[in-house]
């Protein structure tokens, strides 16, 4: 099955999650996640919206909670889907991600139960140590455009279809 297919037979709009990366001079925060869905992985740092929030309003709360910052200027650059069909439980699920950068923020970030924030240079991303689908979208954000995109994983989380766009705006 690939990403067209499967998006026909979709019957609940994917669950909306965040991701939020901050941004100074030429490096990148990225946080090593240690617990949950996605641990041991560097990433941005987010999470599902809640009942009464906006998505907006989410990714603020998620940078707060994860690593203590309150990110100022939040720039949407990215709206990513991603389908997990044939995940271990057999039900399959999906999230849409939504992506967002800060260059401001208020704050240092510091290390919670959930996150280990660090920085790095943009020319030194560990993508080994990342989702597969990060190599790809990673550096359209980085040269400053926006993406559409939507990945599919097989039961291993490895890419078995995807579709990326860089768009000038949503
Ligand atoms: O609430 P929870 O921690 O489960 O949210 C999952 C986080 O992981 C959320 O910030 C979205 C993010 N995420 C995925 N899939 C991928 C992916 O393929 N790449 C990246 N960079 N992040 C992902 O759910």
């Amino acid at each position: 099955m690939n990403i067209k297919e499967y998006e026909l037979r979709l019957v609940e709009a994917p669950r909306q999650v965040t991701i939020t990366l901050l941004l100074r001079d030429h490096e990148i925060l990225l946080a090593m996640k240690k617990r949950g869905f996605g641990s041991g992985k560097w990433n941005g740092v987010g999470g599902k919206a809640g009942q009464n929030e906006t998505i907006l309003e989410a990714a603020i709360r998620e940078t707060q909670e994860e690593i203590c910052v309150i990110p100022k200027d939040l720039q949407l650059v990215g709206l990513i889907t991603f389908y997990h069909p044939y995940s271990h439980d057999g039900q399959g699920f999906n999230q849409q991600v939504f992506v967002y950068l800060a260059r401001e923020w208020q704050g240092e970030p510091q290390e919670t139960e959930e996150m280990r924030p660090q920085w790095f240079d943009q020319d030194a991303i560990p993508y080994e140590d990342m989702w597969w689908d990060d190599e790809i979208w990673f550096p359209i954000i980085l040269r400053g455009s926006k993406v559409k995109a939507s990945f599919m994983f097989d039961a291993e989380e490895n890419i078995i279809d995807q579709v990326v766009e860089e768009v000038v705006s949503f």
